[in-house]
């Protein structure tokens, strides 16, 4: 299908406000989303490009209550923190806006109500997890569980973050509240379901039929939830946090955060445009196509869209570029794990130094597939592709201008055939960046880019200009004529993608006054046009600053690791009460022996302050006996007798196990009298 749009409503994802933001973020949504806008709005067109935080769900819930503060007082510090980060890269939402506020809520609460009205939605009572400690249900992430299809021990109620299935609540083996950790019980509740299966077969043919040429990636995964056939999906929740359902007896409950959620588009739409939005989100006319992660692509192109289409006034989008994820140094990227780069700690080590996260983060986007992002990779194209390529070239042509005309545009006075062949292939630059951002592909459209400042590059090296500037000044005032065309035309072209060294470079050049369709055109800059003193665009990255960071992230990995201890997990909780139950004391070994017969045991003698007993412990391969005569040690007093070989055993000197299985015995730093309790 080849339509004609008259303008483009841009979307990405609305990022749960309960954490800053990070690489993976910024590869897999906002960038690319950034370059569709600026691109679009650089030839001119009509564009809105809307952002905002996603402000409900259980997630901020639970992570408020972790903290013991309310889920506004979470979302107010997140929102704010992503809002700047966005802002420092250069992310040009023309609205930022959040959905806690009182013009989301009213218009997801309508859209509900309208479709609620129109008799859209079944409402079921149902059988579902209640905490009856905490007194309340147990929806999505309130609740975990062992994953039926991978056995990940920590899987929740609505996903599995190990093998990543979409679960429900009930799919769960041995189910525990996320809230008080207790064992759930099933009791009936009532919500509304939006019928998916009714609107299977329109959704079938639009997709499958009609949107072949979205993305494999999206396509599949829409082909393999029609295929295994659509169910109907619960709109609300029993939670206080969220927007509550607008009926009559639905105290209690909640807009689901993915019914609300991508209704945020709309109001944040309204929010800013209150007169026209409708022509954004109601004309034929309008481009709708929303920027996400791949976890996001059933809510975007199956869920919204029928809410959409349930509602009936509404356009349903063109596409939806879903990109797959960024790992980071071979692990998946987690906020919990703190395995991730945070975007304001990233300008913190490299302030003013967005465009080469920008770049780094667009050539090795994962747009087909998962990629991974390493320290090691920023360096080599930070120094050989922005640093090598870009930075040399605007260098080396911006500093002859100035050393053999003053940085003064010189005129051309002859195009030989090698230039005609350099301009030829510099005339090819506009058509395929273009054909590449059309359809979403944003790495080989920047590669195009790169594949300009390249031309420029061979070009200097092959005219050699600060040769001919010994007997043939008119050649060299070509030469860097071409050049200073070329370097106007790399900060058109990289606009989209590096919006900060583009602006340098319109700096340096001293014209800022450059759009989408002049480039390919080598009339920018006038003769005598005069230029700004050179600078530098990008400079080297050392060794020790990439290792630097590399440790930064080793540090992390040991920090969870020791967490984790994978060997040896903590055991749960015990109280005060059993605690004390243990009687634990020093004594004085008096005497230590081997066991006959038994390689492993030592028996001791310990004066214990009460008489004096005797304990056998599994020692032998640690300690001769002669090293422990005449030390202190400590031992549980009222462990039940035990009989091995024969000896009666009254208790259990206390050791530390090294992870190489090693044992130490723990001995009181100070000198105590024997009998002494330890607690
Ligand atoms: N907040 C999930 C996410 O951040 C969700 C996106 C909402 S888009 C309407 O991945
Ligand atoms: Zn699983």
């Amino acid at each position: 299908m080849n339509k004609t749009f008259k303008r483009t409503l841009i979307t990405s994802a609305l990022p749960y406000a309960n954490g800053p933001v990070h690489i993976g973020h910024l590869a897999g949504v906002y960038v690319p989303a950034d370059i569709y806008a600026r691109y679009l709005r650089l030839k001119g067109e009509e564009v809105l490009f809307i952002g905002g935080s996603d402000e409900h769900g259980v997630p901020i819930a639970l992570k408020a209550k972790a903290e013991g503060l309310t889920p506004q007082e979470i979302v107010d510090r997140y929102h704010y923190i992503i809002k700047k980060s966005f802002e420092d890269f250069g992310i040009t939402f023309d609205i930022y806006s959040r959905t806690s506020s009182a013009i989301h809520k009213e218009t997801a609460a309508g859209f509900f109500r309208k479709l609620y009205d129109k008799g859209e939605f079944l409402e079921k009572t149902s059988e579902q997890y209640y905490d009856e400690e905490a007194g309340q249900f147990l929806a999505d992430r309130y609740i975990t569980g062992k994953c039926p299809h991978c056995g990940n021990e920590k899987a929740y109620g609505d996903q599995c973050e190990a093998c990543g299935t979409s679960l429900s609540p009930l799919d769960l083996i041995n189910p525990k509240s996320a809230v008080s950790g207790s064992v759930p019980v099933l009791r009936e509740t009532k919500h509304w379901f939006l019928p998916l299966d009714k609107h299977e077969a329109w959704l079938k043919k639009w997709i499958l039929e009609d949107h072949k040429e979205w993305k494999s990636n999206v396509y599949g995964q829409c082909k393999s939830w029609l295929d295994m056939g659509l169910q109907p999906r619960a709109v609300s929740r029993d939670l206080d946090w969220g927007v509550p359902v607008p009926i009559e007896g639905a105290a209690g409950k909640v807009l689901y955060v993915w019914f609300d959620a991508p209704v945020g588009y709309i109001s944040n739409t309204i929010e800013y445009s209150p007169d026209d939005w409708e022509k954004w989100w109601k004309d034929p006319e309008t481009k709708l196509i929303h920027f996400i992660g791949k976890d996001n692509i059933v809510f975007h192109c199956i869920v919204f869209p029928a809410m959409l289409k349930a509602d009936g006034t509404y356009i349903l989008p063109e596409n939806v570029p879903a990109n797959e994820f960024l790992n980071l140094e071979g692990d998946k990227i987690s906020t919990s794990r703190n395995w991730a780069v945070w975007l304001h700690e990233y300008l913190e080590n490299f302030p003013g130094k967005q465009d080469i996260l920008r770049y780094v983060l667009t050539a090795n986007a994962p747009e087909t597939k998962d990629n991974d992002f390493t320290w090691k990779d920023f360096q080599a194209r930070n120094n050989n592709e922005l640093v090598a390529i870009l930075g040399n070239f605007v260098n080396r042509a911006m500093v002859l201008t100035h050393k053999y005309f003053d940085g003064k545009i010189p005129a051309i006075s002859e195009l030989t055939d090698y230039d005609k062949e350099t301009l030829a292939e510099f005339a090819h630059v506009k058509e395929e960046v273009e054909n590449y951002l059309t359809v979403f592909r944003f790495r080989d459209a920047l590669k195009e880019a790169m594949n300009l400042a390249r031309i420029g590059n061979k070009y200097l090296a092959d005219t050699e200009p600060w040769k001919t500037a010994k007997n043939d000044l008119a050649r060299t005032a070509t030469i860097l004529n071409i050049s200073m065309q070329i370097t106007a035309n790399l900060a058109i072209v990289f606009e989209p993608f590096l919006p900060f060294t583009s602006a340098k470079i319109k700096k340096l050049i001293n014209q800022e006054n450059l759009k989408w369709a002049d480039l390919g055109s080598i009339l920018l800059l006038e003769n005598g046009h005069v230029l700004h003193t050179p600078e530098l665009l990008f400079e080297k990255i050392d060794d020790e600053v990439i290792q630097e960071q590399v440790q930064k992230l080793e540090d992390t990995k040991k920090t969870n690791e020791l967490k984790e201890n994978k060997a040896n997990p903590q055991r749960p909780n015990v109280s005060f009460d059993d605690f004390s139950k243990l009687d634990i004391r020093t004594g004085k070994v008096l005497e230590c022996t081997k066991v006959p017969k038994a390689d492993k045991l030592l028996q001791f003698k310990i004066d214990d302050g009460l008489g004096g007993r005797t304990i056998l412990s599994g020692i032998a391969a640690h300690y001769k006996p002669e090293d422990l005569t005449g030390k202190n040690v400590c031992f549980i007093a009222n462990l039940e007798p035990r009989k091995i070989k024969g000896i009666v055993s009254q208790g259990m000197i206390l050791s530390a196990e090294n992870a190489d299985g090693s044992l130490s015995v723990i001995m009181p730093e100070k000198e105590v009298k024997p009998g002494s309790e330890v607690k």
